[in-house]
Protein backbone atom coordinates (compact mmCIF):
# COMPACT_ATOMS: atom_id res chain seq x y z
CA UNK A 1 0.00 0.00 0.00
CA UNK A 2 1.00 3.78 -0.52
CA UNK A 3 1.38 5.77 2.44
CA UNK A 4 0.11 9.02 2.68
CA UNK A 5 0.25 11.63 5.91
CA UNK A 6 -2.79 10.32 7.23
CA UNK A 7 -1.55 6.50 7.41
CA UNK A 8 1.37 7.39 8.32
CA UNK A 9 0.28 9.26 10.95
CA UNK A 10 -1.94 6.42 12.42
CA UNK A 11 1.25 3.75 12.35
CA UNK A 12 3.27 6.37 14.07
CA UNK A 13 0.90 7.20 16.85
CA UNK A 14 0.02 3.60 17.75
CA UNK A 15 1.50 2.53 21.35
CA UNK A 16 5.22 2.30 21.30
CA UNK A 17 5.28 -1.67 21.71
CA UNK A 18 2.77 -2.23 19.13
CA UNK A 19 4.49 0.51 16.19
CA UNK A 20 7.66 -1.71 17.14
CA UNK A 21 6.38 -5.25 16.87
CA UNK A 22 4.20 -4.05 13.15
CA UNK A 23 7.70 -3.25 12.04
CA UNK A 24 9.70 -5.97 13.36
CA UNK A 25 7.22 -8.35 11.54
CA UNK A 26 7.69 -6.44 8.67
CA UNK A 27 11.41 -6.53 9.01
CA UNK A 28 10.93 -10.63 9.32
CA UNK A 29 8.63 -10.49 6.62
CA UNK A 30 10.61 -8.90 3.95
CA UNK A 31 14.67 -9.38 4.98
CA UNK A 32 15.92 -12.96 4.96
CA UNK A 33 18.62 -12.05 7.76
CA UNK A 34 18.83 -10.30 10.77
CA UNK A 35 22.14 -8.59 9.17
CA UNK A 36 23.22 -4.93 9.19
CA UNK A 37 25.10 -3.83 6.26
CA UNK A 38 28.54 -1.75 6.70
CA UNK A 39 28.77 1.65 4.52
CA UNK A 40 31.91 3.57 4.84
CA UNK A 41 31.96 7.17 3.86
CA UNK A 42 34.92 9.59 2.31
CA UNK A 43 34.74 12.73 2.17
CA UNK A 44 36.19 13.18 -1.49
CA UNK A 45 35.95 16.81 -1.33
CA UNK A 46 35.62 19.03 1.91
CA UNK A 47 34.28 22.19 2.53
CA UNK A 48 34.16 25.58 0.81
CA UNK A 49 30.77 25.02 -0.54
CA UNK A 50 28.13 27.69 -2.03
CA UNK A 51 25.42 26.46 -0.33
CA UNK A 52 24.20 27.63 2.76
CA UNK A 53 22.55 24.47 4.59
CA UNK A 54 22.23 24.97 8.22
CA UNK A 55 23.21 22.05 9.87
CA UNK A 56 26.65 21.76 7.62
CA UNK A 57 30.23 22.13 8.62
CA UNK A 58 31.27 21.91 5.35
CA UNK A 59 28.97 25.65 3.94
CA UNK A 60 31.04 28.37 3.05
CA UNK A 61 28.44 30.78 4.82
CA UNK A 62 29.60 29.76 7.99
CA UNK A 63 32.95 30.18 10.05
CA UNK A 64 33.01 26.53 11.15
CA UNK A 65 36.79 26.14 11.44
CA UNK A 66 36.98 23.82 9.11
CA UNK A 67 39.95 23.19 6.21
CA UNK A 68 38.69 23.28 3.15
CA UNK A 69 40.32 21.01 0.92
CA UNK A 70 40.70 20.21 -2.88
CA UNK A 71 39.64 16.75 -4.77
CA UNK A 72 41.59 13.78 -3.18
CA UNK A 73 44.17 11.97 -5.28
CA UNK A 74 42.66 9.02 -6.46
CA UNK A 75 45.36 6.73 -4.79
CA UNK A 76 44.37 8.40 -1.31
CA UNK A 77 40.64 7.44 -2.32
CA UNK A 78 41.31 3.37 -3.47
CA UNK A 79 43.49 3.16 -0.19
CA UNK A 80 40.57 3.89 1.71
CA UNK A 81 37.94 2.14 -0.24
CA UNK A 82 40.46 -0.77 -0.09
CA UNK A 83 40.97 -0.36 3.80
CA UNK A 84 37.11 -0.12 4.10
CA UNK A 85 36.25 -3.29 2.46
CA UNK A 86 38.86 -5.21 4.29
CA UNK A 87 36.93 -4.02 7.58
CA UNK A 88 33.76 -5.64 6.21
CA UNK A 89 32.39 -2.71 4.22
CA UNK A 90 29.96 -3.76 1.75
CA UNK A 91 28.96 -0.09 0.18
CA UNK A 92 31.11 2.71 -0.20
CA UNK A 93 30.33 6.53 -0.46
CA UNK A 94 32.14 9.44 -1.19
CA UNK A 95 30.50 12.69 -0.97
CA UNK A 96 31.37 16.04 -2.21
CA UNK A 97 30.73 19.20 -1.04
CA UNK A 98 29.38 20.57 -4.26
CA UNK A 99 26.05 22.78 -5.12
CA UNK A 100 26.50 20.13 -8.31
CA UNK A 101 28.44 19.18 -11.05
CA UNK A 102 28.81 20.36 -14.29
CA UNK A 103 29.20 17.56 -17.21
CA UNK A 104 32.04 19.47 -18.90
CA UNK A 105 34.34 20.20 -15.62
CA UNK A 106 37.97 18.70 -15.12
CA UNK A 107 36.38 17.99 -11.33
CA UNK A 108 33.77 15.36 -13.17
CA UNK A 109 36.01 14.08 -15.18
CA UNK A 110 37.92 13.07 -12.42
CA UNK A 111 35.49 11.49 -10.05
CA UNK A 112 34.19 9.73 -12.90
CA UNK A 113 37.59 8.12 -13.42
CA UNK A 114 37.96 7.18 -9.58
CA UNK A 115 34.70 5.61 -9.78
CA UNK A 116 35.83 3.76 -12.57
CA UNK A 117 38.60 2.39 -10.48
CA UNK A 118 36.67 1.98 -7.07
CA UNK A 119 33.92 -0.14 -9.15
CA UNK A 120 36.75 -3.00 -9.81
CA UNK A 121 36.54 -3.51 -5.75
CA UNK A 122 33.37 -5.01 -5.42
CA UNK A 123 31.61 -2.83 -3.17
CA UNK A 124 28.74 -0.51 -4.19
CA UNK A 125 29.50 2.62 -5.14
CA UNK A 126 27.50 5.47 -4.02
CA UNK A 127 28.30 9.05 -4.09
CA UNK A 128 26.75 12.60 -2.94
CA UNK A 129 27.97 15.24 -4.96
CA UNK A 130 24.62 17.51 -4.85
CA UNK A 131 22.45 18.70 -8.05
CA UNK A 132 22.83 16.15 -11.10
CA UNK A 133 21.69 16.81 -14.77
CA UNK A 134 20.17 13.31 -16.81
CA UNK A 135 23.25 13.51 -18.53
CA UNK A 136 25.66 14.15 -15.50
CA UNK A 137 23.78 11.15 -14.02
CA UNK A 138 24.19 9.30 -17.18
CA UNK A 139 27.94 9.48 -17.22
CA UNK A 140 28.24 8.50 -13.33
CA UNK A 141 25.97 5.24 -14.16
CA UNK A 142 28.09 4.42 -17.20
CA UNK A 143 31.10 4.48 -14.78
CA UNK A 144 29.75 1.92 -12.23
CA UNK A 145 28.05 3.98 -9.70
CA UNK A 146 25.37 1.82 -8.18
CA UNK A 147 23.34 3.88 -5.73
CA UNK A 148 23.23 8.22 -5.53
CA UNK A 149 22.71 9.79 -2.06
CA UNK A 150 20.83 12.74 -2.44
CA UNK A 151 18.73 13.79 0.82
CA UNK A 152 15.41 15.63 1.23
CA UNK A 153 16.14 15.96 4.70
CA UNK A 154 12.90 17.39 5.81
CA UNK A 155 9.49 18.19 4.69
CA UNK A 156 8.89 20.67 1.64
CA UNK A 157 7.13 23.04 3.84
CA UNK A 158 10.44 23.06 6.35
CA UNK A 159 12.82 23.31 3.58
CA UNK A 160 13.15 27.18 2.86
CA UNK A 161 13.98 26.97 6.59
CA UNK A 162 17.04 24.77 7.03
CA UNK A 163 18.21 26.13 3.13
CA UNK A 164 17.81 29.60 1.09
CA UNK A 165 19.89 28.45 -1.98
CA UNK A 166 18.17 25.44 -3.15
CA UNK A 167 14.91 24.54 -2.97
CA UNK A 168 13.08 21.09 -2.55
CA UNK A 169 12.42 21.21 -5.98
CA UNK A 170 15.75 21.16 -7.13
CA UNK A 171 16.39 18.27 -4.93
CA UNK A 172 13.58 16.05 -6.51
CA UNK A 173 14.68 17.33 -10.14
CA UNK A 174 17.88 15.53 -9.02
CA UNK A 175 16.39 12.63 -7.67
CA UNK A 176 14.33 12.06 -11.27
CA UNK A 177 17.44 12.23 -13.00
CA UNK A 178 19.32 9.30 -10.92
CA UNK A 179 16.02 7.15 -11.38
CA UNK A 180 16.39 8.01 -15.18
CA UNK A 181 19.92 7.21 -15.63
CA UNK A 182 18.95 3.57 -13.70
CA UNK A 183 20.70 4.00 -10.16
CA UNK A 184 19.35 3.22 -6.73
CA UNK A 185 18.37 6.67 -4.81
CA UNK A 186 19.57 6.87 -1.38
CA UNK A 187 17.18 9.48 0.24
CA UNK A 188 16.44 10.46 3.54
CA UNK A 189 16.58 13.06 6.35
CA UNK A 190 17.86 14.62 9.76
CA UNK A 191 15.80 15.22 12.49
CA UNK A 192 16.66 17.21 14.89
CA UNK A 193 17.08 20.52 13.13
CA UNK A 194 13.75 22.11 15.06
CA UNK A 195 10.95 20.93 12.80
CA UNK A 196 8.31 18.73 14.46
CA UNK A 197 7.24 15.23 14.22
CA UNK A 198 4.87 16.65 11.35
CA UNK A 199 7.43 17.02 9.53
CA UNK A 200 9.19 14.28 9.73
CA UNK A 201 6.00 12.15 8.44
CA UNK A 202 5.61 14.84 5.61
CA UNK A 203 9.22 13.63 4.50
CA UNK A 204 8.30 10.14 4.85
CA UNK A 205 5.30 10.90 2.94
CA UNK A 206 7.37 12.02 -0.17
CA UNK A 207 9.76 9.33 -0.24
CA UNK A 208 6.26 6.60 -0.21
CA UNK A 209 5.55 8.46 -3.45
CA UNK A 210 8.70 7.62 -5.25
CA UNK A 211 8.88 5.07 -8.21
CA UNK A 212 10.90 3.04 -7.66
CA UNK A 213 10.66 3.29 -3.91
CA UNK A 214 13.93 4.14 -2.52
CA UNK A 215 16.89 1.88 -2.17
CA UNK A 216 18.07 3.17 0.86
CA UNK A 217 16.74 5.72 3.73
CA UNK A 218 19.05 7.22 5.70
CA UNK A 219 17.87 8.35 9.09
CA UNK A 220 20.47 10.88 10.43
CA UNK A 221 20.72 12.92 13.28
CA UNK A 222 21.98 16.36 13.37
CA UNK A 223 25.01 16.67 14.72
CA UNK A 224 25.01 20.24 15.95
CA UNK A 225 28.17 22.11 14.33
CA UNK A 226 29.94 24.71 15.68
CA UNK A 227 29.70 28.09 13.75
CA UNK A 228 26.59 26.72 11.79
CA UNK A 229 23.03 28.30 12.55
CA UNK A 230 21.90 24.85 13.95
CA UNK A 231 24.72 24.72 16.36
CA UNK A 232 23.22 24.06 20.17
CA UNK A 233 19.75 22.01 18.88
CA UNK A 234 19.23 19.90 21.86
CA UNK A 235 19.65 15.84 20.77
CA UNK A 236 16.65 14.05 19.61
CA UNK A 237 14.44 12.18 21.88
CA UNK A 238 15.47 8.62 21.45
CA UNK A 239 11.70 7.25 21.29
CA UNK A 240 11.17 9.56 18.26
CA UNK A 241 13.77 8.18 16.87
CA UNK A 242 12.84 4.70 17.01
CA UNK A 243 9.08 5.56 16.27
CA UNK A 244 10.54 7.05 12.82
CA UNK A 245 12.49 3.97 11.96
CA UNK A 246 9.61 1.71 12.67
CA UNK A 247 6.75 3.99 11.07
CA UNK A 248 9.76 3.68 7.99
CA UNK A 249 10.37 0.08 8.11
CA UNK A 250 6.27 -0.49 7.97
CA UNK A 251 6.08 1.93 4.72
CA UNK A 252 8.89 1.39 2.90
CA UNK A 253 9.37 -2.67 3.92
CA UNK A 254 12.23 -3.16 1.15
CA UNK A 255 14.30 -0.21 1.86
CA UNK A 256 17.19 -0.09 3.70
CA UNK A 257 16.89 1.81 6.49
CA UNK A 258 20.42 3.53 7.67
CA UNK A 259 20.75 4.82 11.30
CA UNK A 260 23.21 7.11 9.97
CA UNK A 261 24.51 10.37 11.81
CA UNK A 262 24.57 11.12 15.31
CA UNK A 263 25.25 7.73 16.58
CA UNK A 264 28.51 9.04 18.81
CA UNK A 265 25.21 10.56 21.15
CA UNK A 266 23.00 7.45 21.05
CA UNK A 267 23.68 4.63 23.71
CA UNK A 268 24.00 0.85 22.91
CA UNK A 269 20.55 0.18 23.78
CA UNK A 270 19.08 2.94 21.81
CA UNK A 271 20.92 1.20 19.23
CA UNK A 272 19.42 -1.75 19.48
CA UNK A 273 15.96 -0.62 19.41
CA UNK A 274 16.68 0.98 16.16
CA UNK A 275 17.47 -2.06 14.79
CA UNK A 276 14.53 -4.15 16.35
CA UNK A 277 12.48 -1.45 14.58
CA UNK A 278 14.05 -1.91 11.13
CA UNK A 279 17.08 -0.29 11.14
CA UNK A 280 19.27 -2.60 8.94
CA UNK A 281 22.29 -0.08 7.34
CA UNK A 282 25.10 2.17 9.28
CA UNK A 283 27.74 3.93 8.37
CA UNK A 284 30.63 2.12 9.46
CA UNK A 285 34.37 3.76 10.23
CA UNK A 286 35.54 6.60 12.56
CA UNK A 287 34.53 9.48 10.01
CA UNK A 288 31.48 10.07 8.76
CA UNK A 289 32.31 12.87 5.90
CA UNK A 290 33.39 15.69 8.88
CA UNK A 291 32.00 14.57 11.91
CA UNK A 292 32.92 11.50 14.50
CA UNK A 293 30.91 8.30 14.35
CA UNK A 294 31.99 5.24 16.67
CA UNK A 295 34.83 3.24 16.23
CA UNK A 296 34.81 -0.17 14.40
CA UNK A 297 35.35 -2.06 17.37
CA UNK A 298 32.64 -0.92 19.09
CA UNK A 299 30.25 -1.50 16.33
CA UNK A 300 31.49 -4.96 16.05
CA UNK A 301 30.97 -5.78 19.60
CA UNK A 302 27.46 -3.85 19.71
CA UNK A 303 26.31 -5.92 16.47
CA UNK A 304 28.03 -9.55 18.26
CA UNK A 305 26.15 -8.58 21.48
CA UNK A 306 23.23 -8.54 19.77
CA UNK A 307 23.31 -11.21 17.45
CA UNK A 308 23.39 -9.63 14.50
CA UNK A 309 25.21 -10.49 11.34
CA UNK A 310 26.61 -8.37 8.42
CA UNK A 311 25.82 -8.25 4.92
CA UNK A 312 28.65 -10.28 2.96
CA UNK A 313 30.10 -8.76 -0.53
CA UNK A 314 28.81 -10.39 -3.53
CA UNK A 315 31.13 -12.74 -4.72
CA UNK A 316 33.61 -10.62 -6.88
CA UNK A 317 32.80 -10.76 -10.95
CA UNK A 318 36.30 -11.33 -13.00
CA UNK A 319 36.35 -8.61 -14.96
N1 LIG B 1 26.68 18.23 -1.08
C1 LIG B 1 25.94 17.06 -1.21
C2 LIG B 1 24.50 17.23 -0.84
O1 LIG B 1 24.15 18.24 -0.24
O2 LIG B 1 23.71 16.36 -1.17
C3 LIG B 1 26.50 15.87 -0.45
C4 LIG B 1 27.05 15.98 0.92
S1 LIG B 1 25.90 16.38 2.22
C5 LIG B 1 27.05 16.66 3.51
C6 LIG B 1 25.10 14.84 2.57
C7 LIG B 1 24.06 14.78 3.65
O3 LIG B 1 24.67 14.69 4.93
C8 LIG B 1 23.12 15.96 3.83
O4 LIG B 1 22.08 15.96 2.89
C9 LIG B 1 22.60 15.74 5.23
O5 LIG B 1 21.45 14.93 5.20
C10 LIG B 1 23.75 15.02 5.93
N2 LIG B 1 24.39 15.89 6.93
C11 LIG B 1 25.26 16.89 6.66
N3 LIG B 1 25.63 17.52 7.80
C12 LIG B 1 24.98 16.91 8.81
C13 LIG B 1 24.94 17.11 10.22
N4 LIG B 1 25.61 18.08 10.80
N5 LIG B 1 24.19 16.28 10.97
C14 LIG B 1 23.48 15.29 10.38
N6 LIG B 1 23.45 15.07 9.05
C15 LIG B 1 24.19 15.86 8.27
C1 LIG C 1 23.74 10.69 4.75
O1 LIG C 1 22.50 10.68 4.78
N1 LIG C 1 24.50 10.92 5.81
C2 LIG C 1 25.90 10.91 5.43
C3 LIG C 1 25.84 10.52 3.92
N2 LIG C 1 24.45 10.49 3.66
C4 LIG C 1 26.60 11.28 2.93
C5 LIG C 1 26.60 12.14 5.78
C6 LIG C 1 26.50 12.48 7.25
C7 LIG C 1 27.31 13.70 7.50
C8 LIG C 1 27.42 14.01 8.96
C9 LIG C 1 28.16 15.25 9.24
C10 LIG C 1 29.58 15.28 8.76
O2 LIG C 1 30.29 14.27 8.78
O3 LIG C 1 30.01 16.37 8.39
FE1 LIG D 1 27.02 21.91 0.51
FE2 LIG D 1 25.88 19.49 0.72
FE3 LIG D 1 26.77 20.80 2.92
FE4 LIG D 1 24.62 21.71 1.65
S1 LIG D 1 24.82 19.70 2.68
S2 LIG D 1 26.36 22.95 2.38
S3 LIG D 1 25.11 21.26 -0.48
S4 LIG D 1 28.00 20.02 1.25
Amino acid sequence: MRHDLTSLRALYDQPFFDLIQQARETYRANWAENEVQLCTLLSIKTGGCSEDCSYCSQSAHYDTGLEKETLLPLPRILETAERARANGSTRFCMGAAWRGVTEHDAKFKSVLETVRAVSKLGMEVCVTLGMLTPEAARQLRAAGVTAYNHNLDTSPEYYPQIVTTHTFDDRLDTIRSVQAAGMSVCCGGIIGMGETETDRLKLLEVLCGFDPAPESVPINCLMPMEGTPLDGQPPVDIFQLVRLIATTRIALPKARVRLSAGRTRLSREGQALCFFAGANSIFYGDKLLTAANPGIDADHALLHELGLGITKPEPLVPA
